[in-house]
This record gives structure tokens, sequence and C-alpha cells, in this order.
């Protein structure tokens, strides 16, 4: 230990289930192999810095409860105190990951090249830690929604200095994404949207929008970053409206721009519950097209219908997202990270440890071969009649489909289910050996 926050902690064991201790492991253990990999590289955990360390503890109705010993963060001693407790936590937890945004690391001090210079500072200070300790960074991003420049968007600004501003502060924080060795990329839309469309070009700021990602990919080809760049939806909050709504419409803009090659999704659980998904329904779209990178595991309050970032505490719905991202190969680049806070009363140092602990161990639920083995079983039998009857891809197979087709439709007819009209897709009727009026064009 570096500082005394954590006081006497000891790295988290596995206790097993039947431990009474909450800073234990119970079910999480990193080295059991699951599916014939270990449990730790099947999920991936990572610390967000921002919750964890950067955030103090306000809320619409109030400001700081913490009172961390690195307040005030606005100078470059105390960022060096915060990254000392912060990877003090992460040799508590020993999770492989964290993340972070350029605010959360380095005091903001008004303009970009004091703040590019204390970046590279801190992060070279990283870079120390990360040698002798196993954490390694999930992915960097850029904050570009809480300082007052940003308050018209980023990279969606109608002030092209805006747009200037933004594109150089992706540039310093890829830079130094790669500096260490992070494997994605992240942009999350916080203000690329709207309040009112009496004020706003909506297609003008998608064409900027989908600019900005461009030279982002062109970037990362430049500088020979190794990582996956990805996007984060979410629908609203701060905007009234996000462009990046959910994963369709993420899917949609990047095939839009030509960008579905280079960029991927970073889903969150509580994104998906604003924009009416389960979190389950956002992974299994993201994995059917080919575009899943990564999850922030944080959940949100099914009543409050605000974004709250909580830590995942619903087995069942962490052992359904799971199941799809298990399903669909699991992580390449990607893993878990938790995007996730603490409630603003829980102020001892302990807390942080138990609440990453606690969330953890909801992973049992990758023990739960009933959800892995039953409900592919259920799944195949759904869709078994169709896949039958309906497999054939060369042309003797669909004619052949044709016909079973036009027996069933001809069925249903008779049995007066159904008009011609409903069955007749191109309007023409033929007698021949069979009754025919389904003809391929
Ligand atoms: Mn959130």
């Amino acid at each position: 230990m570096t500082h005394d926050f954590f006081k006497d902690l000891k790295p988290i064991q596995y206790e097993g289930p039947d431990s009474n201790s909450s800073l234990a492991f119970r079910h999480y253990n990193p080295d059991e192999i699951i599916l014939g990999k270990r449990l730790e590289e099947h999920l991936r955990f990572a610390v967000a810095y921002w919750h964890s360390f950067a955030w103090e503890g306000g809320d619409p109705f109030g400001g700081l409860t913490f009172e961390r010993p690195w307040h005030p963060q606005d100078n470059i001693k105390n960022a060096y105190l915060k990254a000392d407790v912060a990877f003090d936590m992460f040799s508590i937890l020993g999770q492989p990951y964290f993340c972070f945004h350029d605010a959360d690391v380095r005091p903001d001090q008004g303009n970009f090249p004091d703040n590019l210079a204390t970046l590279n500072e801190i992060t070279d200070y990283f870079l120390d830690k990360m040698k002798n300790q196993k954490t390694k960074l999930l992915w960097g991003t850029a904050n570009m929604f809480s300082h007052r420049r940003w308050m018209a968007g980023a990279s969606t600004n109608p002030d092209p200095d805006i747009f200037a501003f933004a594109a150089a502060t992706v540039k310093s924080c890829m830079d130094v994404t790669q500096k260490l060795g992070g494997e994605n990329y992240v942009l999350w839309g916080g203000r690329e949207g709207y309040e009112t469309l009496l004020n706003t070009d909506l297609e003008k700021e998608l064409d900027q929008m989908g600019r900005f990602l461009s030279m982002v990919v062109d970037y990362k080809h430049k500088i020979g970053f190794p990582g996956m760049i990805l996007v984060e939806p979410k629908p609203q909050e701060p905007s009234k409206h996000q462009y990046d709504f959910d994963v369709a419409t993420c899917i949609g803009f990047l095939r839009k721009y030509n960008l579905e090659n280079d960029v991927k999704i970073n889903i969150e659980q509580g994104h998906a519950i604003l924009a009416g998904h389960s979190f389950e329904h956002e992974i299994a779209l993201a994995v059917s097209e080919g575009m899943l990178g990564s999850i922030d595991m944080n959940r949100n309050d099914y009543q409050s219908g605000w974004d709250t970032d909580q830590f995942p505490n619903n087995t069942p719905e962490v052992a359904l997202a799971y199941y799809h991202i298990i399903k669909g190969g699991g992580f390449q680049t990607g893993g878990t990270n938790f995007d996730a806070k603490l409630r603003r009363q829980s102020i001892d140092a302990e807390d942080l440890i138990a609440a990453h602990v606690g969330a953890m161990d909801v992973f049992d639920s990758l023990r739960r071969r009933r959800v892995f083995g039953e409900g592919e079983r259920f799944r195949r039998r759904r869709t078994r009649t169709f896949d039958q009857r309906y497999h054939g891809s060369d042309e003797e197979n669909v004619r052949y489909d044709e016909r079973k087709l036009v027996r069933g439709a001809n069925h249903e007819l008779a049995s007066g289910v159904c008009t011609n009209d409903e069955f007749s897709f191109d309007g023409g009727v033929e007698e021949s050996g069979e009754r025919v009026f389904v003809e391929r064009v």
C-alpha cells in the first residue's frame, strides 16, 4: 500500500459460498475453469476511475459527501494522491483492468496545453505503477461533457473551434491510451444530441459526428493503435435526445458512414433500460450483427427513470447478459466495466471495496448451466420446424421449399383461414401439376 486510505485491508480472497465476509469472494474465483476458460479471462472486470475516485458524491440536489484526501481535485499533487489510492484499490481487488477519462485523472486548468501536459505527466505515473502490478487498461476515453465549453456538444457543436478542441482532446486521449497499452478506446456521446429541434439541424449534426468518428478511425490507423474503437449508446440524459440512442441506432449510423468494420459497441445495462430495452436484447442484437465490443455492467433503478449507475446485484439479469455474450464467442478486446457508483451515503473507504466485491460475486450466474444448456435447447426447439423446412440456399432447395410453402398455403386456404391476397406475393396464380401461386421472379 502506498497510502493509508484503505488502512490495513488485505487483497480480497476467494473463500467460498459459506463465507460471511463482505470483503471476500463467495462465488467469484478468478482461477475457476468454466466452459474451458478461467473465469477472470471470461469476465475481464474493470474498475471505473470516475465513479470510484473522481465523483464526489453530488446529485442534482446536493454536492460533495465523500471528503476524500485527494479533494479538491484541482491540482496535480492531489491527482498523484488519487492515483496512489486508485492503484492501491486495484491491488486489493485484484481485478485485471481499469478505465478512465482524461478529466478523472488530471486537474482541469481550463486550457488545452496545460491539460495536455498534466494528462501526459499523470499517465506516465500510471505507466510506472502498471509495471509493478497486474492491472491493465481496458479502455481510455475523453470527458467532453462536463466543462462548460461542451454545453452544446463536442463533435456536433455548432462552433467549429469546439469541434477542433474535441478532435485535439480525443487525439491526446488516444495517445495516452496507446501509451498505457489500452485494449479499446471508447466514445460516449455525452452531449451529442439536442434539447429542441427548433434550434438544431439534426442532419448536419449527424454528418459532423460521422466526420469526427471517421477522423478517429483514420488516427487509429495512423498511429497503429491495435485496440478497438467503441461507441456507447444512450437514449437521453444529459440531452433530451442523444444521437447514439441504442444499439440499432448506432449500427445504422456506423453503416451510413462506412465505419462498421472499425467501430464496435460498448453496451451499458443502465442505458439499455433507459432506452426501453433489456440488457440482453441490446447484447443479443449486437452479437447477431457482429458488433459487440464491451459492456458496462451497471444497472438502473427500474422505478426512478434516472441513470443511477448502480452496481449489479440481479443474478438472473446478469446470467442472461452473459448467456448471449458467451454464445456469441465471448469478449475479444472488451470486458466488464463497472461504470457504477456508491450511494452517496456510503462514505467509508471500505464501501468502495465491498461494492466491487459484491458486484464481482454476482457473476456466480455463469455457473448456472441451466441457462446455457436448457436455454439453448428451448431456443432450438422453437425454430426447429422452420429450420427443417426452409433450410435451402441453392436453387433446387428453394424450389422444393416453395412447393412446400404452396402446399401449406393451399391447406390454409382450404380451411378458410387465409385469403389469396395474403399469400400472393406477385399476384400470379398458375395451374400445373400442383397449384402454384407463389412465383419466383
Ligand atoms: Mn450510466
